[in-house]
């Protein structure tokens, strides 16, 4: 049975089958104090925002047997997949950057507590999740495998940071065929300009990469 969410830039009709919750890069290394985002000089209270709707959206998909799948960005212990123009970028100073340690182990490299989902969004055991080297979820990932597996076609997408990683990710589902709806308070930025307009480019000229809406808009849908 088809369901209608509440949008911009209008509404968007969807089969709760064919859905997945795509929660992206809710880690401690974005959203903690000590984690990456920090360590670049941000304030990861304005990334913090997103966690309780996200917890919403979460239990509310839980509860309806909805597909969830979790993504991390990171990086192999040995450094490998890193690009040295991404080590390059973005160094806060000599040892303040991807792989070198921080409060929380190795920054952005997997199997350190930094790398890791928050507990409050923690995956089930069978909830997938995605490592990635990159920005966006498709690139070098088995994420539309995943999906195309599960039949999934629209994506409910969550997570940080909305201008970094949600809108790249969104830009490849679309090229891939995705629906994608982006909850705007269970996404989050550092920059809430960026917030802002990110979503703006996502529904505009009549919604060309997708659609905008709130976390209580999505659990009513599902009521
Ligand atoms: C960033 C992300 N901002 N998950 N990553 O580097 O958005």
């Amino acid at each position: 049975m088809t369901r209608k969410i509440q949008a911009e830039p209008y509404e968007l009709v969807f089969d709760p089958k064919h859905t997945a919750l795509l929660i992206i890069d809710m880690q401690r290394d974005f959203v903690e104090p000590g984690g990456f985002g920090e360590a670049l000089g941000n304030d990861v209270t304005l990334v913090r925002t997103a966690i309780e709707p996200t917890k919403k959206l979460l239990d509310m998909a839980r509860h309806q047997g909805l597909c969830v799948i979790h993504t991390r960005e990171g990086h192999a212990p040995h450094l490998g997949d890193l690009p040295p123009t991404k080590a390059e970028r973005g160094r806060p100073g000599p040892d303040g950057g991807i792989g070198s340690v921080g409060p929380m182990g190795r920054i952005l490299v997997r199997g350190e507590k930094g790398h890791d989902i928050i507990p409050e969004l923690y995956p089930l055991n069978d909830e997938p999740v995605v490592d990635k080297p990159g920005k966006g979820a498709f690139w070098a990932t088995d994420l539309h495998l995943i999906l195309q597996n599960r039949g999934i076609k629209t994506l409910i997408v969550c997570g940080v940071t909305t201008e970094v990683c949600v809108t790249t990710t969104v830009r490849e589902a679309n090229d891939r065929g995705y629906e994608c709806v982006v909850v705007s308070d269970a996404t989050g930025s550092y920059f809430p300009e960026f917030h802002k307009m990110s979503l703006e480019m996502i529904k505009a000229q009549g919604g060309i990469f997708g659609w905008v809406t709130d976390s209580s808009e999505v659990i009513r849908a599902f009521r």
